[in-house]
């Protein structure tokens, strides 16, 4: 069925969570609904105070736009507009505006009878972003340990966080994290070039060779295939993966493991299994 068509006939009411016929129309390719006017509200007020806050600062260069959160020593409290506040207000905006953005997600694979896979997968991007702003700041104590919302003010956030923990590579849930990441660029890249070396078979004899054919190359090179549709849940649990490990590292940096991350290693050279190396020295 052609897109257009396709578009309009599945353009129907219902499948809202919230607001019942209020918000359920479309504009222009987007659908609104609730969630569209929120994100919408969320996203417009949010930036309007990232411009508030660089007026603030004297600069509109968006490289070094920042906007930092508030100084340690007001803690949990709410701080002045101008020393941290602002960050506080966007910060409630980004969160409101993402999971305004879920939420309209749900709604429109509702609207279609779909899964809920793509806002399930969408919360742990919301999750990660959570655990940076909100989960590890109050578990230390002080919005003060969110990252500042800037291009390269956020680098040097990650940087500084990174090296106070010495060496943040040891940072067992961070190798974890770090692993999946490269396996689900490595898994897309594999799925990309499979499923276009079958929709571009080098004899013109075919227009395009089939998923038997996508099978039987890894059979044929690794010995098993996962199959056409396992692909992408390999893919999903990869991704999911790389953004929970992430989460995971930061909480752990900090409200968990207060030293440097190589000296977590120890527990290697502290198991009860060594032989005691007194009697050994001197032989
Ligand atoms: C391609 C989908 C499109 C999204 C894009 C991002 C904005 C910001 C705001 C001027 C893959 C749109 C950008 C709306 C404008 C202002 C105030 C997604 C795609 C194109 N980072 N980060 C970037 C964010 C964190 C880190 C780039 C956001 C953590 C490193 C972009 C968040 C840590 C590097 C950006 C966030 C961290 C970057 C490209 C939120 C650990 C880079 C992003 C809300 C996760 C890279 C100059 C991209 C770079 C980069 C945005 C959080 C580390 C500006 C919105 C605190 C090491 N980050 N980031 O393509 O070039 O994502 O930086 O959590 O090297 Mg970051
Ligand atoms: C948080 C983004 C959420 C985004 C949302 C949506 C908009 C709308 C609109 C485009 C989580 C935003 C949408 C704004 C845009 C339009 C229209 C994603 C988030 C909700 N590290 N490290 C990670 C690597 C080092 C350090 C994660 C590699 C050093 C710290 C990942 C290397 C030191 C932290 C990772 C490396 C260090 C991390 C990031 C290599 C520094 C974190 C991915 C090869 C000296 C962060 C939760 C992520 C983290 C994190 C990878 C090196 C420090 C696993 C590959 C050794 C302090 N690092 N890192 O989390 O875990 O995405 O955050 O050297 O905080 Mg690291
Ligand atoms: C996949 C796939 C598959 C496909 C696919 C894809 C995955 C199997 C079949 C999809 C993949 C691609 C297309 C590939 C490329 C994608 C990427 C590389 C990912 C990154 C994407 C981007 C960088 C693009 C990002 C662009 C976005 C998010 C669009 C930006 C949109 C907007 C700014 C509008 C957002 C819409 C909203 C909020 C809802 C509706 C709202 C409006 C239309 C605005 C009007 C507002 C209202 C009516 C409400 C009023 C409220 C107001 C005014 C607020 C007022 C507030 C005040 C404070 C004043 O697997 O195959 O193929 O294609």
């Amino acid at each position: 069925m052609a897109l257009l068509s396709f578009e309009r006939k599945y353009r129907v009411r219902g499948g809202t969570l919230i607001g019942g016929d209020l918000f359920d129309f479309w504009v222009g390719p987007f659908y609104v609904g609730f969630f569209g006017f929120t994100t919408a509200f969320f996203a417009t007020l949010g930036t309007i105070l990232i411009f508030w806050g660089a007026a603030l600062q004297g600069t509109f260069n968006p490289w070094t736009i920042s906007i930092a959160p508030p100084d340690l020593k007001y803690g949990l409290g709410l701080a002045p507009l101008a020393d941290g506040g602002l960050w506080q207000i966007i910060t409630i905006c980004a969160i409101g505006a993402f999971v305004s953005w879920a939420l309209r997600e749900v709604e429109i694979c509702r609207k279609l009878g779909m899964g809920l896979h793509v806002p399930f997968a969408f919360s742990f991007a919301i999750f990660a972003y959570v655990t940076l702003v909100v989960i590890r700041p109050v578990l230390m104590g002080a919005w003060g340990h969110g990252f500042p919302y800037g291009i390269f003010s956020h680098l040097d956030w990650v940087s500084n966080v990174g090296y106070s923990y010495l060496h943040f590579h040891y940072n067992p849930a961070h190798m974890l994290a770090v692993t999946f990441f490269f396996t689900t660029t490595f898994a897309l890249a594999l799925h990309g070039a499979l499923v276009l070396s079958a929709a571009n078979p080098a004899s013109k004899e075919h227009e395009s060779l089939t998923p038997d054919h996508e099978d039987t190359f890894f059979r044929d090179f690794i010995g098993y295939s996962v199959g056409t549709l396992g692909i992408h849940r390999v893919g999903l649990l990869l991704a999911l993966n790389a953004g929970f490990w992430s989460a995971v590292c930061i909480v752990i940096s900090g409200p968990v493991w207060t030293k440097g991350w190589p000296e977590w290693w120890n527990w290697w050279l502290e198991l009860p299994i060594w032989p005691n190396p007194g009697p050994l020295t001197g032989m």
